[in-house]
């Protein structure tokens, strides 16, 4: 027989969470505690082709031109899984070449933008013609934050009702196209990570204070929704910053406690600090890493990066802007 195949390319932007994804209600399904909310950025994003071929009898993974091994390739085959089943085609495996788009220096490639890169894809491959609304509860089970990077701008991550996957899912909330920038100061790109898959769980588990978390991210949606509509980047900023200053705070509160801190994030967060006595809008958020994120005014945002360069070196503090939706590409 000969052999046919189905391919498509599609890129997806990585996103930073305003208020945060931290822990889940369902982790076969990835079904979060909460709402969370974040900025899709332009500088960092991973292109995928996916090639679904009659011929082959399991699936192949490249990541940045090498071939990954069985354990990152099953997490990929598992995530296949979802829309071979939709095409009803349960034997028809592919060829995943996956590319992250991210400066050397930086250490950010992410799941986010990978998986939603790779649900587009597929989406595209297989005709599936799945709507975007569903298409971000596909994202969502390679990795909760993948279902935001399917779209540009704020988008806001529903957690929907009890185990009904189709109801959390991504959707737009602005289209950020107003004065608005992300600076990323790379902190340490060799930083031994604690997991955030792992670390959100024993934060749930451990941590005293997760169970005031829900009624915190509550309370900062409702705030910072009508801040981000009105372009209001000191409001936004400020509960962004507290947002994330309560996540981390129930890590430190973990059993055993950690924190994804390095002294130089802490250089950096004195440093944004001074950015604000000098009447700059900079504000901080920090993710499962050490980097810090600083939301300003684009406007401003060569001052922001200028005030960070002596200490952390040109080549560590990357200026972002907002993002686009994911899209397909052309195929090579
Ligand atoms: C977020 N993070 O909202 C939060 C804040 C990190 C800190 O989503 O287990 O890779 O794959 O669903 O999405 C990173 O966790 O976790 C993350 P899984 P994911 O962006």
């Amino acid at each position: 027989m000969t052999k046919q195949l189905f391919s498509a390319k599609f890129r997806a932007h990585t996103n930073i969470a305003l208020i945060k994804y931290w822990g889940k209600r369902n982790k076969e399904l990835f079904l979060p505690v909460t709402n969370s909310l974040s900025l899709t950025l332009d500088a960092f994003y991973t292109d995928t082709e996916v090639e679904f071929d009659t011929s082959l009898t399991s699936d192949v993974f490249y990541l940045d031109g090498v071939l990954q091994n069985d354990f990152h390739t099953a997490k990929v085959s598992r995530f296949l899984d979802l829309f071979r089943k939709e095409a009803n085609r349960p034997n028809l495996f592919a060829t995943v070449r996956s590319i992250n788009h991210v400066p050397t220096a930086a250490g950010l490639a992410s799941s986010a933008s990978a998986f939603a890169a790779l649900a587009g894809a597929c989406n595209l491959a297989l005709d599936l013609a799945i709507d975007t609304q569903t298409l971000s509860t596909f994202a969502r089970q390679g990795s909760g934050s993948a279902s935001r990077s399917l779209l540009g701008g704020f988008v806001e991550w529903h957690k929907g009702q009890g185990d009904d996957s189709a109801s959390s899912y991504a959707e737009a909330f602005d289209d950020a196209d107003w004065d608005l920038a992300m600076v990323f100061v790379i902190i340490n790109r060799q930083a031994k990570k604690v997991d955030s898959r792992l670390g959100m769980e024993h934060t749930n588990e451990t941590s005293p204070f997760y169970e005031l978390w829900p009624r915190e991210v509550a309370k900062d949606l409702e705030k910072i929704k009508p801040a981000i509509k009105a372009h209001d980047i000191d409001t936004v900023g400020a509960i962004a910053e507290h947002n994330a200053m309560k996540m981390h705070a129930m890590t430190i509160a973990a059993n055993p406690s950690f924190t994804y801190w390095e002294p130089g994030s802490i250089e950096a967060m004195q440093i944004v600090r001074r950015l604000r006595e000098e009447g700059i809008s900079a504000y901080l958020t920090m993710d499962a890493g050490p980097n810090v994120k600083v939301l300003c005014r684009a406007s401003e945002a060569e001052r922001v990066k200028a005030a960070f360069v002596s200490r952390f070196g040109e080549e560590q503090i990357i200026i972002a802007k907002p993002g686009p939706n994911a899209y397909p590409l052309d195929k090579e």
